[in-house]
């Protein structure tokens, strides 16, 4: 039986990675600060599959301390599911909060780089696989995707570097790209403003958790000679912005 870990489990994509990783067969560490959506977690899977383990992913402290007591079934990692991740704010740059700026870099990309790291000798030990979120706006810049869109940006380019560096050790890396994927992910983006989230997926049918959840497994479920480098989803309603010109 392999083991994935997956972060920010307690809501959205990670949620739904736990459930489909479960469902085929996985064990789970369910990774998130929200101890309580990790004990639903649980309890809803099994305690067999899914071992809860809360931590703030920018903590490395932590992490640290909640990772070394898993227990001897959870200890070994075949899989890292680096998914942890938000956007804060949709303000143009020039009216952008640093504050919120720093928060993405120090979740999106610190925490993902750190955690990598530590469990890169593991990964390679036991020719594992790292899944990294990254989005589509790692590739395409949209008006007050300015941070956000760069940390996907250093997602991406970091998951095929780490190919470039790993390969001839089996270890696969595949980093997922996706468009509008109804979670969380705006109500937090907003602040905590539901309307806004509801606003924006209304009549644009999203891909869901369990969209991203599915792929996610069939990467993981692939031969052990495949490896997926990017991929990057949409849903059918969603397309490219056009270029804009400020006219004097
Ligand atoms: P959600 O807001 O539903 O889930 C985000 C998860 O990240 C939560 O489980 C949250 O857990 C966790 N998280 C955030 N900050 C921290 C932290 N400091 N420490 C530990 N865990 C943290 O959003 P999604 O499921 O949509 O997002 C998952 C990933 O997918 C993100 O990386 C996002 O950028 C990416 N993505 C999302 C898209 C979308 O349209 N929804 C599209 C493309 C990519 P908790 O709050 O309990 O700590
Ligand atoms: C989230 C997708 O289009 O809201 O990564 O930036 S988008």
């Amino acid at each position: 039986m392999k083991t994935a870990l997956v972060t920010g489990a307690t809501s959205g994509i990670g949620a739904d990675t736990a459930r489909a990783l479960v469902k085929a067969g996985w064990r789970v560490v369910a990774t998130g600060r929200r101890a309580d959506r990790l004990a639903d977690l649980v309890k809803e899977l099994g305690a067999d599959n899914v071992h809860a383990c809360a931590f703030d992913v920018c903590d490395e402290a932590a992490r640290d301390e909640a990772l070394a007591l898993l227990p001897a079934d959870f200890a070994g990692i075949d899989c890292l599911v680096n998914n942890a991740g938000l956007a804060l704010g949709t303000s143009p740059a020039q009216e952008s909060d640093l504050a919120q700026w720093k928060t993405m870099i120090d979740t999106n990309v610190t925490a993902l780089v750190s955690l990598t790291h530590k469990l890169l000798p593991m990964l390679i030990a036991r020719k594992g696989l790292i899944v990294n979120l990254a989005s589509v706006a790692a590739t395409y810049p949209y008006t007050g995707g300015n941070v956000y869109g760069g940390t996907k940006a250093f997602v991406r380019q970091f998951s095929l570097g780490l190919r470039s560096d790993l390969a001839g050790t089996g270890v696969r890396v595949t980093s997922i790209e996706p468009g509008m994927v109804e979670t969380e992910f705006t109500v937090v983006r907003t602040g905590g403003n539901q309307q806004a989230s509801d606003d924006l997926y209304q009549g644009a049918n999203p891909m869901t958790g369990a969209d991203i959840a599915e792929t996610i497994l069939w990467v993981a479920s692939l031969p052990a000679h495949l490896n997926i480098n990017t991929l990057e989803l949409m849903p059918v309603s969603q397309s490219f912005a056009g270029f804009r010109v400020a006219r004097e």
